[in-house]
């Protein structure tokens, strides 16, 4: 654990944005420094991955966004989804003693369905990354039973333990693991024998949808940088994004 905690130490808290992340890169391109949290208690327009939306009912959950500047080169931002997902999976076992997994690149699950989804943006300046916008949205304090086109494949923390949550609470001791785990890839170590262990698809047959193209083969493996690794008949390949579908028989 790092001496001073980085994440966190300047918290900027709204009622109402179109969505932290976009507040994230606005303080970020005027120069903030590393571990900003952005937190809102209601998101107009909250987003996924490729303009996706994320929906929460205002007041009743974590989302929020983290500025992050780790002096990598631009392949490596991915990394820091995996770090963040075993960050929510720390605090979720430590604090409500939950068995989460997780599924590539970028849920955290319970019971096989999604409490918490994360949105990795990064800005790259020349050969250089320049910052990297982390963007995390916790199910806490509603029930999926009001939200049907979402309730077979999405939860919250209420649904599964049966009472509300302190969110504050919740939002402090996940502050403290993403100092925790942010610190651990800083200083050199791998995460990646965590997050394995975590992911419910390895070793199954999988299709992966990235963007236009749809590759299948078996989910083999994940790398430091947290790229899935895809076992085709004669080949493996590296994906850094994409939605996965496990093929049963
Ligand atoms: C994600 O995208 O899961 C990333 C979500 C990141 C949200 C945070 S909240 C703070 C920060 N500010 C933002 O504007 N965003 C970040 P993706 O894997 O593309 O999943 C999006 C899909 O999840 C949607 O298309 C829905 O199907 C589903 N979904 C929407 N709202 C959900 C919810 N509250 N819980 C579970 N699933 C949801």
């Amino acid at each position: 654990m790092p001496a001073i905690p980085i994440i966190g130490r300047k918290i900027l808290r709204f009622e109402r944005v179109e969505s932290t992340n976009t507040l994230a890169h606005e303080q970020a391109d005027l120069g903030e420094a590393e571990g900003l949290v952005i937190t809102a208690e209601e998101q107009i327009a909250g987003r996924g991955r490729l303009g996706r939306k994320w929906l929460v009912p205002r007041g009743t959950s974590l989302q929020f966004s983290i500025l992050l500047r780790p002096p990598w080169t631009p392949q490596h931002a991915t990394r820091l989804t995996p770090m963040a997902a075993l960050a929510v999976v720390s605090m979720l076992e430590q604090e409500l003693q939950l068995a989460p997994t997780l599924k590539w690149p970028n849920d955290v699950l319970l019971g096989g369905k999604k409490v918490c989804g994360i949105l990795t943006e990064s800005s790259v300046m020349g050969d250089s990354l320049a910052y990297v916008i982390l963007g995390i949205g916790l199910n806490v304090n509603y029930t999926m039973r009001d939200y049907p086109e979402l309730a077979e494949r999405a939860t919250t923390l209420q649904d599964v333990v049966g009472h509300e949550l302190d969110c504050p609470h919740l939002e402090r001791a996940l502050f403290d693991q993403l100092n925790r785990h942010y610190f651990r890839l800083m200083t050199g170590e791998s995460l990646v024998d965590e997050f394995r262990a975590r992911l419910s698809m390895l070793g199954e047959p999988v299709r992966v949808a990235n963007q236009a193209t749809i590759f299948e083969g078996i989910a083999e493996d994940v790398d430091e940088d947290g790229a899935l690794v895809l076992r085709q008949d004669h080949s493996r390949i590296k994906l850094y994004a994409g939605d996965v579908t496990i093929l049963k028989p």
